[in-house]
């Protein structure tokens, strides 16, 4: 079967490039996608708790104004099932399913220099060709489950937050351990303790969160939010991280102490990666974050009365936000409960699975369930889980073993008409993940218009654009403190032999967005479009301006 492009991936972002390229473009488009149903990241992370950290009034496409105004969101956060929900009515709205394969995991795609063709396999052995190839598969989809020994000895159950069963898990009577205290260890773990006999939380490095600050939304705030599209539109569009909120202008130090208490008060009130925005320095000064992280600690010493428990969990290693932060209902809270206790593998570490539960150092835990909240292996993982092969032959696997590559974190060099949405190198996870995955369809689309429009055969970056492009993506990083936190998953440090490379784009989604369409205006800047004679390279100018 020919197409004009192959998507890989039913969420949020193959939906809209499915919508953008078949109905904007006319080309004839399938989607194949690995789950039984579409949602993407909400179609697997269905455990106890799970919940969008961005509000529901930015979690969603802003592509289409009537689209926007006759949503209605439930709850200040939306949970799997209503982004499922959502994602549904755009569907059924936009007549979308008819040309998405479900249960259809792509193993390996192949660039066929002869034909200028990708061919794509699926795991049954179905072939399919394109002449483009979108990746939208998701940064956070290929799970992490730590090579602990003794896992297959082990007689209870186990499972991985982001392989939920759909039916759920029963925890009355269960003793439960769950390994992780990441923004979803930090969800699961209140919802795990109010049914499970006891449930012990292994923690190896303490983490921040503050409240999320969850409620049904009111009838008003709904009316304000369908009568504000093109503003809340806006907000998402000019922010670093692409929230519909703004981040404030001061710095935390020229503050006086009483006045940060009073704003770090408010926020703490208000609840939501809000915290983040107090002050606008907060990532970027050493300083001014440790007044944050002071306060956050400070908080969790007074909600946890048990003093050992309380200096576990505020015992954190990283300036606060370094690693992804999270915001919770109840955490804290939950160390309170008697049937809820606290490992800190800091100084007790797991050495392995037994039959019957976890072996630390000290002691055997028995246990009933095992939850893995441990996280993905990001970005790149669900890119490299399929065997992509560009020019020659060439294999992902292969030329990214260092690290990835990437020209604007949206094309690879080497890998024609490959376009890979909010890929290593673009703002991505850093942001509210729809505005990023937004710019970068519109962005694509505009592109494939582009090359049509001018009979252009392929486009793929020019390799000094990809080495400037990943210079840039470390200076970003370099000036701010995400790049203090080394064993972040931004890094690649929570998963055994991945190259530790700061992956996302830490300069700003709207900086970014502005970039890309600097290089688009001016012809391309930095990719080689061929018109299927001599290649024409459109050579990238300094980064200056970025
Ligand atoms: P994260 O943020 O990667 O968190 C994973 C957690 O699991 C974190 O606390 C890890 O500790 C811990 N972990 C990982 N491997 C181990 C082993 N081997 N032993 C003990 N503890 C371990 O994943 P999440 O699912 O919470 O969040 C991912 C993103 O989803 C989130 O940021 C949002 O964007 C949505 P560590 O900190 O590495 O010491």
């Amino acid at each position: 079967m020919h197409l004009d492009a192959i998507v890989i991936g039913a969420g949020f972002a193959g939906l809209y490039q499915l919508h953008a390229l078949r109905d904007r473009l006319g080309l004839r488009v399938c989607v194949l996608e690995a789950g039984g149903d579409l949602g993407g990241t909400w179609y697997w992370n269905r455990y106890p708790g799970a919940r969008c950290d961005s509000e529901s009034h930015a979690y969603r496409y802003f592509f289409s104004k009537e689209l926007y105004e006759e949503w209605q969101s439930s709850e200040r956060y939306p949970g799997p099932a209503e982004i499922r929900a959502y994602l549904d009515h755009v569907a059924r709205k936009l007549d979308l399913r008819r040309d998405i394969r479900f249960s259809t995991r792509v193993t390996a795609a192949r660039y066929d220099e002869g034909t200028n063709q990708w061919r794509v396999e699926t795991e049954a052995g179905e072939r399919l060709s394109a002449t483009w190839l979108v990746t939208a598969v998701g940064c956070l989809s290929s799970t992490n489950v730590p090579d602990i020994p003794g896992l297959a000895d082990f007689k209870g159950r186990w499972f991985h937050t982001g392989r939920w069963p759909h039916e759920g898990v029963d925890f009355r009577g269960q003793r439960v351990g769950q390994i992780g205290t990441g923004s979803t260890g930090i969800q699961a773990a209140p919802v795990v303790a109010e049914t499970a006999a006891h449930l012990t939380v292994f923690q190896r490095t303490a983490n921040y969160s503050v409240p999320a600050g969850n409620h049904p939304l009111t009838a008003e705030f709904r009316q304000w939010v369908k009568s504000n599209f093109e503003e809340i539109r806006a907000v998402t569009r000019s922010t670093v991280n692409g929230h519909a909120f703004r981040i404030s202008e001061r710095k935390a130090l020229e503050a006086s102490p009483e006045e940060r208490r009073a704003v770090y008060e408010k926020a703490w009130e208000t609840g939501g990666l809000q915290f983040r925005g107090t002050f606008y320095d907060l990532l970027t000064s050493r300083a001014a974050n440790d007044t944050a992280a002071e306060f956050i600690k400070a908080r969790i010493r007074a909600i946890v009365k048990d003093p050992a428990t309380a200096q576990d969990l505020a015992d954190i290693d990283h300036p606060y936000a370094a690693k992804r932060p999270p915001i919770d209902s109840y955490y804290f809270e939950t160390f309170n409960r008697p049937n809820v206790s606290l490992v800190n593998l800091r100084k007790d570490p797991i050495e392995r699975i037994t039959p019957n539960g976890i072996k630390t150092r000290t002691r055997e835990h028995p246990l009933d369930i095992i939850v893995f909240a441990t996280g993905f292996d990001a970005l790149t993982g669900p890119l490299l889980a399929m065997d992509i092969r560009g020019r020659g032959g060439c294999s992902l696997r292969e030329d990214w073993k260092a690290g990835p590559h990437t020209y604007l974190g949206v094309q690879i060099a080497g890998y024609p008409n490959l376009f890979t949405i909010t890929g290593p190198g673009s703002p991505s996870v850093l942001t509210n993940m729809p505005a990023a995955i937004e710019q970068h369809v519109e962005w694509i689309t505009d592109c494939i218009a582009h090359l049509r429009k001018n009979h252009i055969r392929t486009i793929e970056p020019a390799e000094p654009a990809v080495q400037a492009w990943g210079e840039h993506v470390q200076e970003c990083a370099r000036a701010t403190l995400l790049f203090d936190a080394k064993h972040s998953w931004y890094f690649g440090a929570n998963v055994a032999g991945k190259p530790q490379v700061f992956m996302p784009y830490a300069g700003g989604l709207a900086r970014y967005a502005r970039h890309c369409a600097e290089v688009a205006a001016r012809g391309y800047e930095g990719f080689v479009l061929d018109r299927g004679r001599a290649a024409e390279a459109v050579a990238p100018t300094a980064q200056a301006g970025v």
